[in-house]
């Protein structure tokens, strides 16, 4: 008979209030944290994790991008067997919730106590897996540590990145003693799992406490810089000007127009988040405006449709307001399909403990995103309160943490063969 696993959720609560206290910013609802990649939080989020992984006798290893990794390799398992592998990242947006990473990675340590408490040991080795910078906020686009784990980039191209500040990411994380050695190999992994916070509301409206991920939106980042004529606010005529602000509002009007056009998929997002203006001066007319861009949809053509039709806007912008234009894009992302593998495992696993799911797409990226290209992998959500994430109001019910470490926790019993 096998015993079955029994989730502490108050263990699984004290290492994400934790984590959730380092970073902390005053939010006037909710819980916030600020936790970029070489911070002095993100040192104490990464000793703790260390801390708690050495507490369940795992063996942890830094590699050379920080990525940090506790290894649960017991007497009867086999230490030459691939592993299953399970985790997160422990970085934050500014302003972000306390279980968007977190969860995921705490998950992970809490399936393999579960394992440990009813002494099911594993067939192979299990990795418990932190990767950094998966929100890109300091260096690059995101998914930075698996972008390295996974073979997207080589180790020297990642340590040589650098912030807005010429700090490079090998020194940021020497700074805080995670500048190991070696790179973590997720190609060597038999299966890779995710717990995340959904961050919309699907799961809340079907009122369904685990979602089982089909397919990670594909992603285009980029950057649009339009330029005009900066020229005296006062003296000039509205006739006589080359406004690079106007024409780039334009342009953010139409990247909305090009994601809710009729005939849209709903997978389809596009957002203009940041705007930048030179010189910026309340009495000089906009010279240089820039906008960035960020694409996104389960299918890479019709984000490329969406391209086609900036590029066509950026031209008439040109020809009607006789600004220069120009597009850059930097980071790309083509969708990805989960494991059939895993999620049928994640399935039957939630069956057993009589918990229902729901299949859906995700529109935000995550680490498995890369994983999936060198290895079987798959991601569970747990539901987002009113959808919220990226802000101090991000909520996650305590038992619907549990809920989905539980299924975590089956899923990866039965990938490693405990
Ligand atoms: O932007 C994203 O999708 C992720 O949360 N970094
Ligand atoms: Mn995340
Ligand atoms: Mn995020």
């Amino acid at each position: 008979m096998t015993v079955p696993l029994r989730i502490h959720e108050d263990r699984l609560r004290t290492d994400i209030e934790t984590t959730g206290t380092f970073g902390a910013v005053d939010a006037a609802e909710g819980r916030g944290r600020t936790v970029s990649t070489g911070s002095a939080a993100n040192r104490r989020a990464r000793d703790r994790l260390v801390e708690r992984l050495e507490d369940a006798g795992l063996a942890v290893r830094v590699d050379a991008v920080g990525n940090v990794v506790g290894r649960w390799d017991p007497s009867g398992a086999d230490s030459e067997a691939a592993p299953v592998a399970v985790g997160s990242h422990l970085d934050s947006v500014p302003r972000g919730g306390i279980f968007d990473g977190p969860l995921g990675v705490y998950a992970g340590l809490e399936a393999v106590r579960a394992l440990q408490d009813a002494e099911r040991t594993p067939e192979r080795p299990i990795d418990v897996v932190s990767f950094t910078e998966e929100e890109g906020v300091r260096f690059a686009d995101g998914l930075l540590g698996s972008s390295v784990a996974t073979g997207h980039r080589s180790v020297d191209e990642a340590l040589a990145l650098t912030d807005d500040d010429g700090i490079s990411l090998a020194d940021a994380l020497a700074d805080i003693g995670y500048h190991g050695d070696g790179c973590l190999d997720a190609s060597a992994w038999d299966a890779w799992l995710e717990l995340h916070i959904e961050q919309s509301t699907r799961l809340e409206c079907a009122g369904v406490p685990v979602g089982v991920v089909t397919t990670i939106a594909g992603v285009t980042h980029g950057e649009v810089t339009i330029t005009g004529d900066a020229n005296h606010a006062g003296s000039t005529s509205m006739t006589e000007r080359t406004d690079a602000l106007t024409a780039a509002s334009e342009l953010v009007l139409a990247v909305e127009e090009a994601a809710t056009a009729d005939g849209r998929p709903e997978t389809l997002v596009g957002t203009v988040g940041q705007v930048g203006v030179e010189p910026g001066a309340v009495n000089v007319i906009p010279g240089t405006a820039t906008a960035s861009l960020d694409v996104r949809d389960t299918d890479a053509a019709v984000i490329e449709n969406v391209i086609d039709e900036v590029r066509a806007t950026l031209a008439d912008l040109e020809s009607r307001r006789g600004v220069d234009t120009a597009l850059h894009r930097d980071f790309t992302a083509a969708p990805t399909d989960m494991s059939g593998r895993l999620r049928e495992t994640a399935h039957v696993a939630a069956d057993r403990l009589d918990v229902e799911t729901l299949d859906l797409h995700s529109g935000a990226f995550h680490d498995t995103m890369y994983v999936a290209d060198v290895t079987d992998a798959a991601l569970l959500f747990a539901p987002s309160r009113a959808g919220v994430s990226h802000s101090p109001r991000e909520w996650t019910d305590w038992d619907d943490c549990a809920t989905a470490t539980a299924v975590l926790a089956e899923t990866l019993a039965t990938l490693s063969g405990a």
